[in-house]
Formats: structure tokens, C-alpha cells, sequence
């Protein structure tokens, strides 16, 4: 039959409304916006455990008259209202059943049952029943203000996800000293690599305009333990060191101190040329070391409790003292003097590799810091992201860890999906945390694990922390996709104690979040465990990396050729060629295996030993090699892993769909059209690396697999100028 043309476009125009009707079914969608975070304190369920929370903690005292036991108060009221339907603060100890203050501000009779529970550190914290004037009471206790607002929310935690409450004696102290968000954050609010909007810092109405967003951010770290934020981009502008920026910084700095939260700045090198007018920036210059400790002093005039600077020197075209000749031990000590007499500390990054070096980018780092370990001043941390080459969705770890024990590393991580997704893939990151944090670096024999270079307990460091590239935005649910926020959630939870599980901080994160349904907590909590590995299936399997869209990073470009750095080509990554694929970094290649201790060194100078997870990042292996744990050449292995990645994604996103009753409506609706992109964008990923590596390993796409949706060339075609977060901007 022919088809007369017109009447086709009006059959299928008639079958587009009838496919979109059911979105068009509800154009008024209410429900939970994703604002409240963690921090949700709906009523919990009416039961006997209700009634139990009721009696313990509707009663409540906090002593001490300083801001942060006031900002303790108001959370108390407003959750204890919430949760419980009732809250009610009393005047004095002796009508409380919930007791909260500092140790040296509680009776006495209390504080020598509890005295000796108490943790070490002046950040930890003691919930704690005991008997006082001969009734149960709760008291939560601590060294310091801050520290009972940390016990605090961890109380408010255990009633949020429904925990028994009777017998507390929960004792907890941090294991890192710097536990701190970095923002990428542009003085303009762009967001280099952000994806939820843009800067929640409105610099310009700053100092006067203050958003309660400013103290919900400030309540949601420390409800999670993170006590500092960098401010500003580590591509760093240099007008954030003058006078009208720090008054703005000031502003900030006072709304976060009650919170236990230091503002720290990342500064430009060359800021004595940029703002100060100088004709050097020279780190040994007397004049340059001199406008540095002015600088520190009038900050700190300020900002008496400012943390300190973090510095992207010599890197990615910033400035640093290598344009001067002088090390980057010389650069950092200038500025860490500058500081010292207040109490500041540096943060400088070791994020450093050129294209003139002429070695390959993976070992820069090390060759250039490990000779400098012993030269930094003791207020110095080398700043180390958690691979060597830039947070992919699978590195091995950096080989600096355990390689400098006179010299504190603090871990970088990134919490931003920059390779992982942008705001749309749903990947969680407590496996990917976890799998560095527990990685042996050998440094001191086995169980020199990455967790015990980074909290100083390996080499006997006394200043410890850890960095976490921000996701936060101006979205109303902050992170774009309310799944992400889990990723802010889990590091400040690691931050504090890095030995938790990840499935055990998913799952209170769910129930905080999301629902308390013990069987939907069950389904999320799997579907989280696994989509870190997911993503790495259809984007780079087999320690693929790299191999991303060149500028934006959004996507696949295997083919990507034409930047004018070739360590920032993916071709220079994957290696493919008729041979095989992958980057020799063995003793036949590079050779980066060799900054690695023993055995760790051997392990991956061998494809039979290395783990096949990281197999391309550390072996050229040809098309037909065999991959041990399943039979499979390395095409087939390929082939397979990207299409189970695709897979997978459809699985959780019908996982997803199954859950409709048991969510909150909007909620459930934003992470289902943002499973939809993520599908699609899976077998993008998959169809455009499977039809690139093809044309080099010149095989078939094995029997069963769909065939790709569109050829080579349509994808190689795609671009994406306004894709967000892009850098330079
Ligand atoms: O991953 C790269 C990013 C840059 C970033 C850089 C860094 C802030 O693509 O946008 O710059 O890392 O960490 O300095």
C-alpha cells in the first residue's frame, strides 16, 4: 500500500501525544524538592520505637551560651519537632532527658561517668544513657561546642533512620584533623566542571544579602563532619585576595564558624604581580615574601580562624615558583611562612605535569615531589589526587602515597561527576573511595594501606586530612540529581572515619533521604553498591582511560587527536592500534610500574598478575590475549563489558521503576528521567568505543550483541559547545 505522506505525519504526530501523555498526565508534580538534603525530619513512623525516642529525647537541655550551642538549640527544636511531633527545651538539667554541652559545663555528678568515655580528639563526641538523679538520661558530651554539635546530629541521625535508642554509648572521634569541600567555584559563579548550576556564593550581593542557603550549607556539612571549605577555583583569581573580596570572605567565614567550618582560599602565585603590584613573584624575593605576610595579616584581621591557602602551581598553565627557578618546596614554604605566625596551614597540590618534560604524564608528579620530601615546613600538605592522572572513573592509586614519610599527603578526591557522568549518571562513590582508601602502597610492608598514609598514623604525621572537589550547585536539590547528593554525603562520612562501609553510609543516607521502607532501602542501597562499577563497564572497562570528549568532557572521544598537548589526547591514553590496545607502563614501556613499592611494582609489571581491572592502564596487550577470569580475548572481553554496562543501566533504571509506590512522587520522577539519559547516554558510550576500538582489532561485534545505534562518524560528529562546566570560562 502506498502511504499517501501526509496522513503518515499526522498518524505519527497522533502517536507522539499518545506516548507523551502519561507526562503530560500530571503538569503539577509537588513533593519533596530535594532542598532539605539529609536533614529531612518528617515524623517518624508511629510505633513503640516512637514512643521510646518521645520519652528519651522530647526533653531537652543544652547548655553553654556560645553561637554554636545556640545553633545546636534551634537544630534540636526543629528536628526533635519534626520527628517526633513534639520538642520541648527545658530550663535546667533536672527536667531534661536529653543533656547536651560541653563536658565542663555539666554537673558534676555527671561528668565523672562520663569523663572517662570521652574520645581524645576536641572534635569527637559521646552520646551516652546514664543514670542521673536517679532517671535514665541521654547526654551528649564533648571537649569542645563543636563537638557536641557533631554528637548532635549523629543522635538526630540514629532516630532519622530508626535505630534502637535504648543503652547509647556511642564514642567517636575523626581520624583526619582537615576535612575540607573544594569549590571550583569562579568569582563570576561559574563552576569549572559543575553540573547542578551555578556557584551558591552570590559574591556580588556578598557581604550585605545572606541566603539561608549559606546556613543550610553550613548545617549540612557539619551534620556530616566536614570542617572546612575552600572557597574558590584552584584556577584562581587573583581579586579574591583584595579587600572587597575578603570582606565578602569574611562574611561567609562568620556565618560558617559556629559550625566548626574554616573558610580557606586557593590564591594565584602570581597575585604580588597580579594585584600587588610587583615586579616578581618570585618566592625568594624579599618584597614578594613580605606582600605575602601582609596579605596574611589583613586577612587575618579579618578572619582570626581563616585555615589557610591551597595552591595549583605549575600547573595547567597556572603560574608557579618554577617560573622563577625556584622549587616547589621553595614556593610552598614562602607561603606557609606567611602564615605560620597565625596558624594557618598550606594545602599545595601535586596535581603538577607539563608536555616540555618529555615524561609521560602518570609519573611527573612523583619524580617531581618525591625529592622534595623532607623540604616542606611542618604547616605544608602536599594535596595528592587519589590516581595519577586526573579521576577517572578507575585509576590505580597515585604512587606518591607512602612515598614521602616526612611530608603529610592529604587525599584529593573528586566529588563532581567530571568523568562520571556529569549530573545525570547515577554513581555512587563510596566504592570508588573505599577501593583507594584501602589500597596497600606496600610503603612499610603489607597493610600500609592509602587510609594509613593519609591519616598520619604510617609514618607518625601529626596534621592529616582530606579534599573533596565540590558538587554542589545552586540546583534546588544542590547536586542536580538527588542520587548525587549521596556523593557529598559518604565523603564527609569517610572524612571522619574512613574505616565505615560504604554500603553501611549508603544505606543511612537512603533512609535519611530518600525512604525508610526497609525493602526499598535493600533495592537502592544494592543498585548504588554496583553503579560505580556499572559506569566504569561503559565508559572504561579494563583500565581504559581518558577517553572522554576533548575540552567539556561530556561523552565518548576515543578518537580525540587534535589538542595541542599530547598528554591531553585520548589517543596517547588507549594506544590502540592493530596490535592492541592499551598503555605500557611496564618495564617495557614506561616504566611507571617502577614508582611503586615492592610488590606492588611486580605485581603490575605482569599482565597475569595485574588485576584485570586495571589491565589497559598498565599493559599493550593484543586484540586476541586472553583474559584469565573468563575465557575471553581482550576484544571480546572489551566488547562484552560495554554492552553489560549498557546493560546494567536499563536494569537499575526498571529497579528504579518498581519502587514508584514506595517514593516521594517528585522525587522518584527526576531520577527517572535522569535514568533516561543515562540509558541513552550508556550505549553512546558503548556504540561509539566498540565502533572505534573495532576498526584497529578489525574483528566482529561477537554474536548476540545489538548492533551499534549509528555509525562511527555520526558519533565522531557530535559537539556539544554549551555542555557545562567547562574550564576557562
Ligand atoms: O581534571 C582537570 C580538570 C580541570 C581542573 C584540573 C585540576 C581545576 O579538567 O578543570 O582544573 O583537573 O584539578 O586542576
Amino acid at each position: 500500500m502506498k502511504i499517501n505522506y501526509r496522513t503518515g505525519r499526522q498518524f505519527i504526530c497522533l502517536l507522539l501525544v499518545l506516548f507523551s501523555f502519561p507526562l503530560l498526565a500530571k503538569s503539577i508534580l509537588t513533593g519533596e524538592d530535594g532542598y532539605r538534603l539529609w536533614l529531612k525530619y518528617d515524623p517518624v513512623k508511629q510505633d513503640q520505637q516512637a514512643e521510646e525516642y518521645r520519652q528519651q529525647f522530647a526533653h531537652w537541655q543544652v547548655s553553654g551560651k556560645s553561637q554554636t550551642a545556640q545553633v545546636i538549640r534551634d537544630e534540636l527544636e526543629n528536628a526533635l519537632t519534626g520527628l517526633l511531633g513534639t520538642s520541648a527545651p527545658v530550663a535546667g538539667t533536672s527536667g531534661a532527658s536529653l543533656i547536651v554541652g560541653r563536658l565542663a559545663e555539666l554537673p558534676e555528678s555527671l561528668r565523672q561517668a562520663l569523663k572517662k568515655n570521652l574520645p581524645a580528639s576536641e572534635e569527637g563526641y559521646l552520646i551516652k544513657t546514664v543514670s542521673y538523679q536517679g532517671r535514665p538520661v541521654t547526654v551528649i558530651t564533648a571537649k569542645t561546642d563543636v563537638g557536641a554539635l557533631y554528637g548532635s546530629f549523629r543522635l538526630l541521625r540514629l532516630i532519622q533512620t530508626h535505630q534502637s535508642s535504648r543503652s547509647l554509648n556511642i564514642a567517636s572521634g575523626p581520624k583526619l584533623k582537615i576535612r575540607v569541600l573544594d569549590h571550583w567555584d569562579n568569582l563570576n559563579r561559574h563552576i569549572e566542571r559543575g553540573y547542578a548550576g551555578e556557584s551558591i556564593w552570590d559574591w556580588h550581593k556578598l557581604p550585605v544579602y545572606i541566603y539561608q542557603r549559606y546556613y543550610d550549607y553550613a548545617r549540612a556539612n557539619a551534620s556530616i563532619g566536614i570542617n572546612g571549605t575552600v572557597l574558590n577555583n584552584v584556577n584562581a583569581d587573583p581579586l579574591i585576595l583584595t579587600p572587597q573580596y575578603l570582606d565578602k570572605v569574611r562574611a561567609l567565614a562568620d556565618i560558617f564558624r559556629p559550625y566548626g567550618i574554616k573558610v580557606y582560599l586557593s590564591v594565584k602565585f602570581s597575585s604580588p604581580q597580579l594585584i600587588g603590584g610587583l615586579k616578581t613573584s618570585d618566592p625568594l624575593n624579599t618584597q614578594v615574601k613580605q606582600w605575602w605576610q601582609d596579605k596574611a595579616r589583613e586577612i587575618y584581621q579579618k578572619i582570626p580562624d581563616f585555615g589557610g591557602f591551597l595552591v595549583k602551581a605549575n600547573s595547567e598553565g597556572q603560574p608557579g615558583p618554577g617560573d622563577f627557578g625556584r622549587t616547589h618546596a621553595e614556593g610552598a614554604n614562602m607561603l606557609a611562612d606567611a602564615l605560620a605566625p597565625h596558624g594557618g596551614i598550606v594545602m599545595w597540590r601535586a596535581f603538577v605535569y607539563a608536555n616540555e618534560k618529555h615524561e609521560e604524564r602518570s609519573k611527573q608528579a612523583y619524580s617531581e615531589f618525591k625529592p622534595l620530601d623532607g623540604q616542606f615546613r611542618s604547616n605544608v600538605l602536599l594535596q595528592v589526587k587519589n590516581g595519577p592522572i586526573d579521576f577517572q572513573p578507575r585509576e590505580p592509586i597515585s604512587p606518591l602515597f607512602g612515598a614521602t614519610p616526612k611530608t603529610p599527603l592529604m587525599m584529593e578526591f573528586q566529588i563532581t561527576m567530571e568523568y562520571l557522568g556529569f549530573s545525570t549518571h547515577a554513581v555512587y562513590l563510596g566504592p570508588l573511595y573505599k577501593e583507594v582508601l584501602n589500597t596497600d602502597t606496600y610503603a612499610r610492608g603489607p597493610g600500609s594501606t592509602v587510609a594509613k598514609v593519609i591519616d598520619g598514623s604510617l609514618f607518625n604525621q601529626s596534621v592529616s586530612g582530606i579534599a573533596g572537589v565540590s558538587d554542589i550547585g545552586s540546583d534546588r536539590n544542590w547536586t542536580g540529581h538527588i542520587l548525587l547528593q549521596a556523593n557529598w554525603y559518604v565523603f564527609g562520612r569517610l572524612a571522619w572515619d574512613h574505616s565505615q562501609s560504604a554500603a553501611d553510609i549508603a544505606g543511612d543516607w537512603i533512609r535519611m533521604t530518600l525512604t525508610n521502607d526497609d525493602q526499598a532501602v535493600a533495592t537502592i542501597e544494592k543498585m548504588m553498591m554496583v553503579s560505580r562499577e556499572v559506569a566504569v563497564n561503559y565508559m572504561t572497562p579494563l583500565g581504559l582511560h581518558h577517553i572522554m570528549g576533548a575540552d567539556h568532557h561530556y561523552g565518548p572521544g576515543p578518537w580525540v587527536d587534535f589538542l595541542p598537548r599530547d598528554d591531553w589526547n585520548p589517543v596517547y591514553y588507549h594506544k590502540a592500534d592493530k596490535y592492541g590496545l592499551g598503555f605500557d607502563r611496564s618495564p617495557t614501556g614506561v616504566n611507571a610500574v617502577a614508582q611503586y613499592f615492592s610488590p606492588l611494582r611486580e605485581q603490575l609489571s605482569d599482565p597475569k598478575t595485574t588485576p584485570e581491572n586495571l589491565l589497559l592502564w598498565f599493559h599493550h596487550l593484543p586484540w586476541d590475549y586472553k583474559i584469565a577470569s573468563s575465557g575471553r580475548t581482550l576484544w571480546n572481553e572489551l566488547v562484552y563489558r560495554y554492552y553489560q554496562g549498557a546493560a546494567d543501566v536499563k536494569v537499575m533504571a526498571k529497579q528504579w521503576q518498581e519502587l514508584e509506590d514506595k517514593l516521594d512522587p517528585l522525587q522518584f520522577q527526576q531520577v527517572k528521567m535522569a535514568f533516561d539519559i543515562q540509558q541513552q547516554e550508556a550505549e553512546w558510550w558503548r556504540d561509539a568505543c566498540v565502533l572505534y576500538f573495532q576498526q584497529f582489532s578489525g574483528r566482529p561485534i561477537p554474536e548476540g550483541f545489538e548492533k551499534p545505534h549509528h555509525t562511527l562518524a555520526y558519533y565522531e560528529h557530535l559537539s556539544f559547545p554549551y555542555a557545562p562546566g567547562q574550564s576557562g570560562r
